[in-house]
């Protein structure tokens, strides 16, 4: 009689644990769909590629954008091929030099050489982007370092202004891109962003764009330029209290997430092909090569954030063989060690919840149905193969529609009824891709030990992938 009471008592309290009052925030309909784009290019392009330098200065001549053959059906065809589901340009940098012939500015294409003035990147682009299926996004920096009227509030009526001719020419614009920097302009001041006013022009005209910032509000960043989410990785972020730029949250914050944050806020992952955001051809010889790309896939997206990852057109306006090479490469590893889920071969791989669990006992095959994790809200699976398979990689996918709940789990290689090996996990996510040591096993079983709701996994898959490609 004692030993149920203790057994009562102990499940009471572990379903405390697993219970918590926590509601997760819920993703909006545009950043669910987001997220399924996983990854897509980012392009610096402007005077800087004609100068060299990563920072122009805003002072000079716009005479010196001139590419020789720009082709956007080039970058849209590569970016394609190489599995990107879009493409965000820098429409305007630090340096104030405009991809489209603004109205507020007179630093622009249209006094530059190329197409003599009448040329529009913009136009091209999202045209490019619009018949190869590709998203088109743009960046627009506020910070500028050219515009006459930088550091007063005049330049506040000028930035919005361009922020509407860009998402009433050029859309739909997928995503904005609002980078926090806020430098001295010409006249040595520095502006009062009305970040307020920005969002709500853009809000009013394109509802569904997504706007990226330090703080969202629909999308973070991720706290580093090199293309990696924290481990573990939570989509939500506190904002209250925060600014963008100087008043940002710590970057291991926007790293990793607020494990109780309020809002559903995601990261992408923000990282360049070269060492520089900018073409310059001594880099040409430090181009990331496909696997560092994978491995930076794995860091990213295999944490379940996105990859934005950074394809500078050179000075004739294309993409350069080095870049294209490594883009395919890494679509290439993609495809081939993604290609199998081994799962599919499997002889029972069962998905079940709390309620499966009772209800059809017979699916379990030897599972310990005394221990601990019983009673707390969680979900289970075993995955049994008939014969023996050698694997190093699981994914799972979280239900991030319903939330993100799943805040600890554990999976258990078993040879036979010999436990071989095990992986421990916190966040989940979109995707989780998690990689160990190259073995052989009979059966694996996934705990949720921390997580609420039901059906919170909503995909699973093993493969078998290049070992060389595991950080050992
Ligand atoms: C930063 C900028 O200062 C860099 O030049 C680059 O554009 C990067 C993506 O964002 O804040």
């Amino acid at each position: 009689m004692r030993k149920i009471w203790t057994g009562l008592f102990l499940l009471v309290s572990l379903n405390s644990i697993g219970q918590s009052s926590f509601q997760s925030p819920l993703p909006t309909r545009q950043q669910l769909a987001w997220h399924e784009k996983e990854y897509y290019l980012f392009m610096h392009f402007g005077p800087n590629t004609f100068t060299s330098k990563e920072w122009g200065e805003g002072n000079e001549s716009p005479e010196l954008f001139n590419p020789s053959e720009m082709d956007t059906r080039q970058w849209c065809r590569i970016a394609k091929e190489a599995g990107a589901k879009g493409i965000i340009i820098t429409a305007k940098h630090h340096d104030g030099f405009c991809l489209w012939p603004s109205k507020y500015s007179e630093h622009t294409v249209k006094e530059s050489k190329w197409k003599k003035g009448d040329g529009d990147v913009l136009k091209e682009l999202s045209k490019s982007c619009r018949e190869f299926g590709l998203k088109f996004g743009v960046y627009i920096s506020p910070w500028d370092r050219n515009h006459p009227n930088y550091g007063t509030e005049k330049y506040n009526d000028d930035f919005v202004g361009m922020l509407k001719e860009l998402l009433k020419n050029y859309g739909p614009i997928w995503e904005l891109w609002w980078d926090g920097a806020n430098g001295e302009g010409p006249n040595g001041k520095k502006q009062v962003y009305d970040w307020q006013r920005y969002e709500k022009t853009v809000r009013d005209i394109s509802p569904s764009t997504l706007i990226f910032s330090d703080i969202g509000p629909d999308i973070r960043w991720v706290g580093n330029e090199k293309g990696i989410a924290g481990d573990p990785y939570w989509n939500f972020l506190d904002t209250t209290g925060f600014k963008r730029g100087l008043g940002a949250p710590p970057t291991d914050t926007l790293n990793q997430g607020n494990y109780y944050g309020k809002q559903w806020i995601p990261a992408e992952c923000d990282v360049s092909i070269r060492p520089g955001w900018f073409w310059h051809e001594k880099e040409n010889d430090k181009v990331k090569s496909a696997e560092q790309l994978f491995d930076l896939y794995l860091k990213s997206v295999g944490r379940g954030a996105n990859l934005l990852l950074n394809v500078p057109p050179d000075r004739r306006g294309l993409i350069h063989e080095k870049d294209s090479i490594s883009l395919i490469g890494f679509k290439e590893l993609r495809e081939n060690n993604f290609k199998e889920n081994i799962l599919k071969g499997a002889d029972t791989y069962y998905q079940f919840s709390q309620k499966d669990f009772r209800s059809k006992p017979l699916l379990l095959r030897g599972f310990d149905t005394t221990a601990a994790y019983y009673g707390i809200n969680l979900q289970n699976f075993i995955v049994d193969f008939k014969k023996p398979v050698t694997i190093n990689c699981i994914a799972l996918k979280e239900a991030i529609h319903l939330g993100q709940t799943v805040r600890k789990f554990s999976i258990v290689l078993y040879n036979g009824d010999k436990p071989i090996g095990e992986v421990q996990g916190t966040s989940v996510g979109r995707k989780r891709i998690l990689t160990f040591p190259t073995t052989t096993i009979t059966s694996f079983r996934v705990y949720l030990e921390d997580a609420q709701g039901n059906d919170n996994i909503r995909g699973i898959a093993a493969y078998l992938i290049d070992d060389k490609l595991i950080e050992k």
